[in-house]
């Protein structure tokens, strides 16, 4: 054996003695009655162990499991935001067109002049869809139809047909010879009328 080996041995028999030192006032301390080891003891091994880490790991892993889930949430909740922004800035493009043709349009509002022609009091003018002068008329929304009776009876222009009635949209009432009804259409689609005296003669406006 080398003074080195000596040296190596005399260190290892010291740790041992420091060891079975220490392990014997242990038994000491845990025979002694009074010292409630359990309460005292845990506080102290925490620290030692110094390793609180682990026991958080599984928390820290739920944890960043959640803020990944909230950053796929965040990144849906962006996407959506971004869709409705791009359908809002079509929607204003739409409209920013409609404008543009609403003022390329110079005439505006228009009055369209129908006939109620002379003998129609008489059937006969159906044959030939003539019992309104044009019978039938399309014009734009906003535009006004005027109805000049030159016939030397009354007639009505009412809304609706012979079949199922008035409509209630639009009625003249009595339209004496010579006298005359104006109804604006600002809604579009496609109005029938008739004649109330003389159910043959019917017209329809279609209003665009
Ligand atoms: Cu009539």
């Amino acid at each position: 054996m080398t003074s080195m080996d000596k040296a190596g041995m005399a260190m290892a028999i010291a740790i041992t003695a420091i060891f079975l030192g220490i392990a014997a006032s242990m038994g000491a301390v845990q025979d002694t009655p009074t010292y409630t080891a359990p309460v005292d003891s845990t506080p102290k091994v925490s620290p030692e162990t110094s390793e609180p880490e682990p026991q958080a790991d599984p928390f820290a892993d739920i944890a960043d499991k959640v803020k990944s889930e909230d950053d796929t949430m965040e990144k849906e909740t962006v996407e959506l935001e971004e869709e409705i922004s791009m359908e809002e800035t079509h929607e204003d493009i739409k409209e920013e067109t409609m404008v543009e043709e609403t003022h390329e349009e110079p005439a505006g509002p228009t009055t369209h002049i129908v006939d109620i022609p002379t003998g129609t009091s008489v059937p006969g003018c159906e044959e030939s869809n003539a019992c309104y002068l044009p019978a039938d008329i399309t014009i734009n929304a906003g535009d006004t139809v005027e109805w000049i009776n030159v016939d030397t009876a009354a007639h009505t222009v009412t809304g609706g047909s012979p079949a199922d009635g008035p409509s209630g949209v639009f009625d003249s009432s009595l339209v004496m010879a010579s006298a005359n009804y104006a109804f604006t259409f600002d809604d579009a689609g496609s109005y029938d009328y008739f004649c109330m005296v003389h159910p043959w003669m019917v017209g329809s406006v279609t209003v665009n």
